[in-house]
């Protein structure tokens, strides 16, 4: 990283927004699998302020052994009744945005480790509070659904509806915070959308690359593209890594496992042009690393895989 920016590595141990219990293990995983050495080996100097505190999802509800929480109604009429653990989501969250928004008013980059992907709430909440931000979405799946169109009524499955105020979001009012604009944000790596999804995305001004765009362009021509819609007319960029992107070979312990992903090389090459263009203009402002599930990975591949991603994010290279 060309800032001398301390990397402040903030835990956020969910898992109230997935179907199945596992990614709350997440940071510990990462963490584990080596992250402090790998980003020292990018010669970033991290400094770990630990895991925000919560309850486990069994503590709220004995029965949440699968996370199945609520019963999801799905549908257009259902209304936030249809968002699995909304309550204890949006507290987590209301305290990590703040954490990510302390953060950054210190100089510092706030790295967020999920977690499933509804952390990706507060981080960009946080993010967005002083600046105008941008967004690269890394993911298999849009992530934009609301609990109005959520047919899991899993909230992992909302957080760009979320930050791009969409929906009823109960306390988090995203409607009347500072939150993304639909044309600074792009995705990378979608293969697995809901129908209703797919009529959203098409009728968003958002810019989606999906894996046959990849499969056509290269990983590296389809990020800089989405570099460039991330930074068009903003203060800077979060880039949400979901390990999903990543095809299950090379990752299989993710919350949500979707053949025909990336590979190995491929995520490389993805993180390797953020760092380069973070080299260039010092857009990267946060990152949040979601959906690492150490349950369904026996040598905790997939966490270290989410290790090294970020540290080429931050710069590490091969020579
Ligand atoms: N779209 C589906 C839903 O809303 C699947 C959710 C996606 N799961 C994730 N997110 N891992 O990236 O239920
Ligand atoms: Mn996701
Ligand atoms: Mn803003
Ligand atoms: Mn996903």
């Amino acid at each position: 990283m060309n800032t001398n920016a301390t990397v402040r590595i903030i835990g956020a141990p969910m898992d109230y927004g997935a179907n199945r219990r596992g990614v709350d293990m997440g940071p510990s995983a990462i963490r584990y699998a080596g992250l402090a050495d790998e980003l020292e080996r990018a010669s970033v100097a991290p400094v770990d302020d630990g895991d925000l505190s919560m309850p486990r999802a069994e503590e709220i509800d004995p029965d949440a052994d699968d996370a199945t929480g609520l019963e999801s109604t799905g549908g257009e009429s259902a209304g936030v009744e249809n968002a699995k653990f909304l309550p204890e989501i949006e507290s987590v969250n209301a305290r990590l945005a703040d954490r990510v928004a302390e953060t950054l008013a210190d100089g510092e980059f706030p790295l967020v480790l999920g977690g499933d992907h509804s952390v990706a709430i507060g981080s960009l909440h946080g993010s967005a509070r002083d600046a105008d931000v941008g967004a690269i979405w890394f993911d298999a799946h849009a992530d934009l659904n609301t609990p109005e169109t959520s047919p899991s009524g899993n909230v992992h499955g909302m957080p760009l509806g979320a930050a791009l105020g969409r929906g009823v979001f109960g306390d988090m009012d995203w409607a009347h915070s500072p939150r993304l604009r639909e044309e600074s944000v792009a995705y990378v790596g979608l293969r697995s959308i809901d129908e209703r999804e797919r009529e959203l995305v098409r009728e968003s001004e958002m810019t989606a690359f999906t894996m046959s765009d990849i499969d056509q362009r290269g990983m590296t021509a389809v990020v800089e593209d989405a570099l460039a819609v991330a930074t068009d007319g903003t203060d800077g960029i979060h880039v949400s890594l979901d390990l999903d992107m990543i095809d299950p070979k090379a990752a299989p312990g993710v919350g949500t496992p979707v053949r025909g992903g990336v590979t190995y090389r491929e995520a490389h090459a993805a993180l390797e042009a953020v760092s380069r263009r973070h080299d260039r203009d010092g857009i990267l402002r946060s990152m949040d690393v979601v959906e690492v599930n150490p349950i369904l990975d026996e040598a905790n591949e997939t966490a270290a895989l989410a290790a090294e991603l970020t540290a080429s994010a931050f710069g590490k290279r091969i020579l």
